[in-house]
């Protein structure tokens, strides 16, 4: 059983990022080697390259990505950790997808309308394509599981269809994944709008709690966040018209490691809206403080960071090498097979 995701470097990382993905990471890398696989983690940079970017604060937005994730939990003795564009059979394979990709399917990608509609310069052919390259990313090890938040939903489904495809007309060269998404977490919603998803480009700095802002920062947002006037209060998950309220127990329940129902129950005696807050704010305080503070102490060292991604390569590329010469050899490129 082998597990790949990635993660963007873009900014800081949000507690969407951080419930949706990197829980699911630290728990998956054990899980893998107890099946006596592995699991593969990447700080996708050549993905941050669709929208505008500067060239200096990438690397910067590198080193700070892998830290979070290393102070959350990543082991690269447990795990492989590494740099998208430090292995090359990415966009090497991402290539041979794109013969087998519909524009059409390509089209009909809603983060691509999205983004694209917010661009105000240039829309990117990179911007476009980006799904192919997230299916190269996961194809290219031949993983049988991608954990990543429901947002991502449409992108894994886009990239089963592409292994399904390359496989029906080349012979059974690629393993075609599974979506994972945690039961509980997968759209973490903004605080401030809680019908949108907290997101990195959202640009409402309220709404959006940060791995790595402090405990009194975490606090206020929540004691804020956008709730509703039921009187008397009623605290409940999965109800499309209490969506503030049904996002605080969503995050509770996640960050605490129960379920909704649980994490209501713990609020019988809760006088309002107002306990729900500091409970989810305190769950959330108690998950994050360690990890910043390893932060701290991990961020500065970059040549460490580098020695992690340059092993996490080599490890990569044991697997990916093999795998780029069987698709070579299945398409009819490069020197005949002997
Ligand atoms: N709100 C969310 N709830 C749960 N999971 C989420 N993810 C993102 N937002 C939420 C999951 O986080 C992982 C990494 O996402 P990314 O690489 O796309 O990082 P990002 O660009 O910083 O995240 P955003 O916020 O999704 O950016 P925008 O909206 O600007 O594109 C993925 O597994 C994702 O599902």
């Amino acid at each position: 059983m082998r597990i790949f995701s990635g993660i963007q470097p873009t900014g800081r990382k949000h507690l969407g990022n951080y419930i949706g993905a990197i829980v699911q990471y630290v728990e998956g890398q054990q899980r893998a080697a107890d099946a006596g696989d592995v699991a593969i983690y990447c700080v996708v940079d050549l993905h941050a390259m669709t929208v505008p970017w500067n060239p200096v604060e990438m690397r910067e937005r590198v080193y700070d990505t892998a830290a979070i994730l290393l102070a959350a939990g990543l082991d690269p003795e447990k795990c492989v950790f590494i740099r998208q564009s430090d292995v090359p059979e990415h966009t090497e394979l991402a290539w041979h997808l794109g013969a087998v990709t519909a524009h059409g399917d390509l089209n009909r990608m809603h983060q691509f309308k999205e983004k694209s509609a917010r661009q105000r310069d240039l829309v990117s052919a990179d911007l476009f394509t980006y799904p192919v390259l997230m299916a190269a990313d996961v194809l290219a090890y031949r993983a049988n599981e991608v954990p990543v938040g429901d947002d991502q939903r449409q992108h894994v489904e886009l990239m089963r269809d592409v292994a399904q495809r390359f496989n029906e007309r080349f012979g059974d060269v690629l393993v075609v994944p599974e979506l994972k998404i945690p039961s509980v977490g997968a759209r973490i919603m903004d605080l401030q709008n809680p019908t949108s998803k907290m997101s990195t480009s959202s640009d409402s700095p309220e709404g959006t709690v940060y791995v790595l802002d402090d405990a009194k920062a975490t606090e206020k947002k929540f004691k804020r966040a956008v709730t509703d006037s039921d009187d008397p209060p009623q605290i409940v998950a999965g109800d499309k018209a209490k969506p503030g309220v049904s996002n605080l127990v969503d995050i509770l329940a996640a960050t605490r490691g129960c379920t909704p129902a649980e994490a209501i129950a713990s609020l019988a005696d809760a006088r309002g809206y107002g306990d729900l807050k500091v409970a989810t704010a305190n769950a959330v305080n108690e998950l994050l403080e360690p990890v910043r503070a390893r932060y701290a102490e991990l961020r500065p060292d970059e040549a460490k960071l580098e020695a992690i991604f340059a092993e996490g390569a080599q490890k990569a590329r044991e697997i990916t090498v093999p795998v780029l010469q069987d698709v070579r050899r299945a398409i009819g490129v490069g020197p005949k097979p002997r």
